[in-house]
């Protein structure tokens, strides 16, 4: 991997979120995702690159070490942070594609569930595809989606859930939506959620990632 990118990952996967960030104690004074993010693209590295070759595949590692309980949560919450400190550097870039915007997209992550990294990605790449984003956050209950979707009638709706436990909600939330608003159209995704269970509970297109997501918005505009 290129030297900065593996900085950044390094950076990302140990929880070093900036240069004032005393955490980890070994690395006190150094560059952290924030800066080396800045640098990068100042040295010319490409947003996607920057996203798909250091900060996914650091969070990958940070995940396999947690279920190996090498760390534990607040390990997992500074490698959150120092993602999400690299992550403003890169937002601008993905939200600022110049096309006409194509429509609306709700998205938030279901009742119960706090993970919001991947929602914000997929929120991210969609927004720089050229939709308008709402972004409804985190523990996002059914009667939140249906206020969002009666003020914005004709929005595609995301659903983004990361733990077993709350794919449960992601099914009842997918039912009322649906029962209220037949036409509406449900995109679901995050680790757990796989194509099988998108059609077992109604919704009507699974993405393993932003990209699928983005792709099947894009064949919605024709
Ligand atoms: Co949590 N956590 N966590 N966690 N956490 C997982 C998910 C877990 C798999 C870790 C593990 O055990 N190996 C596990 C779930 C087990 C399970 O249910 N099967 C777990 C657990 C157990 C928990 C707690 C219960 C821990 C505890 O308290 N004991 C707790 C639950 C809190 C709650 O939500 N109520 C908890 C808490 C946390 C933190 C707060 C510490 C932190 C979240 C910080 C934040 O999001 N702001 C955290 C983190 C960071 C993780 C891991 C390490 C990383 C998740 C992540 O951000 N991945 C995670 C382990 C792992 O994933 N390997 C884990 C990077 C992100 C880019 O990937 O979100 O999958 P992901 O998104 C992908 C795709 O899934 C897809 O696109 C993204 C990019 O490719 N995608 C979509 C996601 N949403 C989509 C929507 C779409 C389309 C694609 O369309 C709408």
């Amino acid at each position: 991997m290129d030297d900065i990118l593996n900085k950044i990952a390094i950076c990302v996967q140990t929880g070093k979120t900036d240069k004032v960030s005393p955490y980890p104690p070994d690395m006190k004074g150094q560059d952290g995702a924030d800066e080396l993010t800045r640098q990068a693209l100042e040295e010319g590295k490409r947003p996607d690159e920057i996203l798909e070759n250091a900060l996914i595949p650091a969070m990958a590692v940070v995940g396999d070490r947690f279920s190996r309980k090498e760390i534990y949560v607040p390990q997992m919450l500074m490698a959150a942070k120092a993602m999400n400190s690299a992550m403003k550097h890169l937002k601008p870039f993905f939200q600022s594609g110049e096309t006409k915007r194509k429509g609306k997209f709700i998205i938030g992550t279901v009742a119960g569930d706090l993970h919001d990294i991947g929602k914000n990605l997929v929120s991210m790449m969609i927004e720089g595809g050229g939709w308008e984003v709402i972004d409804l956050g985190v523990d996002v209950g059914t009667e939140k989606f249906l206020r969002a979707i009666e003020e914005n009638p004709g929005a595609v709706i995301g659903l983004s859930a990361l733990l077993t436990t709350t794919m449960e909600n992601m099914k009842k939330t997918v039912s009322s939506l649906k029962e209220m608003h037949s036409g509406i159209r449900i995109l679901v995704g995050g680790a757990p959620v796989t194509k099988e269970y998108c059609d077992k509970i109604g919704a009507d297109f699974y993405s393993p990632d932003p990209q699928g997501a983005v792709n099947y918005l894009k064949q919605l505009v024709v």
